[in-house]
């Protein structure tokens, strides 16, 4: 599955610079400090990454950085080109998954508009259309033998490879998924890793009224023969992980973003944001000595489902896990209509406690916030960016962010001005998350909330619970439970 190369080994002309920097006297660096870290931070620098990613996106025909696209490789390689290897080992770990690049389908021989979905296969399939009952998520919904049939199933519940596994596992040779809002469900993902003991079959995503009409037809008694192609190619997509070579690797503050966009547009704010304010960082945090190691990562496969960053927790081993002092994730630093957002790691908001250390690190924000005199509110932490596979494993973790398709109340335009009853980012997903329309305010204030993080937790780690494993596993698994509540509200079902 995974792919690893060092960056420091492979160009010539790097390896003549680094005996060049061997020749020089040493340089002492003074001691990072949140003031001076914060005060290396401007907006202008971070608006001309956030062009450069634009740039990306638009040279490309999909005019996104969707994983697997020529954006998306090309913001990796920025991101690489970007990071000063005298100051950081870089790794590029990679990550196999098959994209779905196209399909093609008809129905009684009338052809519909469909979408192959990423990770699923690739094939071509005739057969008679079979309607699943309820939302495909549970055994109980799939009754009727599926051999030699396509299953139709709606989105919504449950992460969509859970659906495919349990039509396959029943006979069916494909899957048809409809959506359950708006919108094609083109660049959708099945969400979770292929299990070589749960196959997969192929699949294409439709739009809810193409689903309807073929829920109408069979309603009425009319067979529906389908005949669907599916094409998709295996791509090996890269989470770039870059770490301090000074500092105590033992004990390790890891910052992290997403490097891709969804396939609408080029994603400046979600995500694009957060990984420039965390490439601009990591570029200044090397004027500075660190006593602990930071690590920067910027996951791959965010918007198909978490999948950079789950791979990446999966490979460690408990020894590396517990090296992970605490976790911080950032995405959406520039919502237009934001509010100060932050994870809400100690429970008191919405009664979903993160590991040991969760609560403290939202207790430093908030105090951050506090002393430059603005206001904060909090958001669940519910596991639905990178940081969701870390909570799982146990390691502390945090973020803020400006907001999503969440809708500003009346109270918070009290807090933060912009509009009420409006989403903190209309463009959420949208071919309109560009570089016009980010609040730039809120941006550098975010980014400069990460510089003091950072550098807090390079220098020690004196207000942090030291780790204890067995407190972490008891964690775990609360977190589990309350994950299983959480997945039946009304938000995460927008999600899946
Ligand atoms: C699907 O994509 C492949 C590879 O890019 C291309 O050769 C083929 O023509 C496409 N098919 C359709 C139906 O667009
Ligand atoms: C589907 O059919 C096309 C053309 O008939 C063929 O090129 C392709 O290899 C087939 N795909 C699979 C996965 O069998
Ligand atoms: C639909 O298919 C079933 C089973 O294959 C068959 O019994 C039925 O007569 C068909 N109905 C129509 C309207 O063709
Ligand atoms: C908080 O969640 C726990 C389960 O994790 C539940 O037992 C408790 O009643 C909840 N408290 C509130 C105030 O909702
Ligand atoms: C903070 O929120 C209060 C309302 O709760 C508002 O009166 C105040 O102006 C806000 N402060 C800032 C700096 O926006
Ligand atoms: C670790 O946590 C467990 C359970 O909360 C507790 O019983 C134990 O004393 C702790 N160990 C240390 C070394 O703090
Ligand atoms: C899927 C998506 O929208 N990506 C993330 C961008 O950032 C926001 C805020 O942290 C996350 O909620 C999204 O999951």
């Amino acid at each position: 599955m995974a792919i690893f190369k060092s960056i420091a080994a492979i160009a010539a002309c790097g390896a003549a610079a680094a005996n060049a920097a061997a020749f020089q006297p040493r340089q002492y660096k003074t001691l990072v400090s949140s003031p001076a870290l914060i005060d290396t931070l401007h907006i202008d620098n971070l608006f001309k990454r956030a062009e450069k990613l634009q740039e990306i996106a638009y040279a490309t025909p999909g005019k996104n950085r969707v994983i697997g696209s020529p954006g998306h490789e090309a913001t990796v390689a920025y991101i690489q080109s970007q990071l000063d290897t005298n100051y950081y080992d870089v790794t590029l770990q990679g990550v196999q998954l098959s994209v779905g690049i196209n399909a093609t389908l008809t129905a009684n021989n009338k052809a519909i508009q469909a979408y192959a979905t990423t990770l699923a296969p690739a094939g071509n399939v005739t057969g008679p259309l079979a309607v699943i009952p309820n939302l495909g998520c549970e055994e109980a919904d799939f009754t009727a033998a599926l051999t030699g049939k396509v299953a139709l199933i709606k989105r919504g519940t449950c992460s969509f490879g859970i659906k495919v596994q349990l039509a396959a596992a029943h006979g069916a040779s494909a899957v048809i998924a409809t959506n359950n809002a708006e919108g094609t469900l083109e660049g959708y993902s099945l969400q979770v890793f292929p299990d070589p003991a749960k196959p997969f079959v192929p699949t294409v995503g439709i739009t809810l009224g193409q689903g309807e009409s073929l829920l109408a037809q069979i309603g009425a008694g009319v067979n529906i023969t389908v005949a669907l192609t599916s094409v998709a190619k295996l791509a090996t997509t890269y989470n770039v992980i870059a770490e301090t070579k000074e500092g105590d690797h033992d004990n390790v503050i890891h910052v992290s973003g997403h490097s891709d966009s969804v396939t609408a547009g080029p994603g400046i704010n979600d995500n694009g944001s957060g990984t420039c304010s965390l490439l601009e960082i990591a570029t200044q945090l090397t004027k500075f000595a660190v006593k602990n190691a930071v690590r920067f990562s910027w996951w791959t496969a965010e918007e198909a489902g978490l999948l950079g960053a789950e791979y990446y927790v999966k490979q460690l081993s408990q020894a590396e896990k517990d090296k992970i002092r605490l976790l911080l994730d950032f995405d959406m630093m520039a919502s237009p209509n934001f509010a100060y957002q932050i994870y809400d790691g100690d429970g008191s908001a919405f009664n979903l406690t993160g590991p040991v250390g969760s609560a403290e690190a939202e207790h430093e924000f908030a105090a951050y916030f506090d002393s430059i005199g603005l206001n904060h509110t909090e958001i669940e932490f519910d596991g639905r960016s990178d940081y969701g596979p870390f909570l799982e494993a146990g390691i502390a973790a945090g973020g803020i962010a400006g907001g999503a398709e969440g809708i500003k109340t009346q109270e918070e335009f009290e807090m933060f001005g912009g509009g009420a009853g409006v989403p903190y980012d209309v463009n959420y997903h949208e071919d309109g998350d560009t570089v016009n329309n980010l609040n730039l305010e809120a941006w550098i204030e975010f980014s400069k909330a990460i510089a003091h993080m950072t550098a807090k937790y390079a220098l020690s780690w004196d207000s942090i619970p030291p780790k204890n494993a067995t407190a972490a596993r008891k964690r775990s698994e609360k977190y589990g439970h309350m994950k299983e509540a959480f997945q039946k509200t009304k938000r995460y079902q927008r999600w899946v």
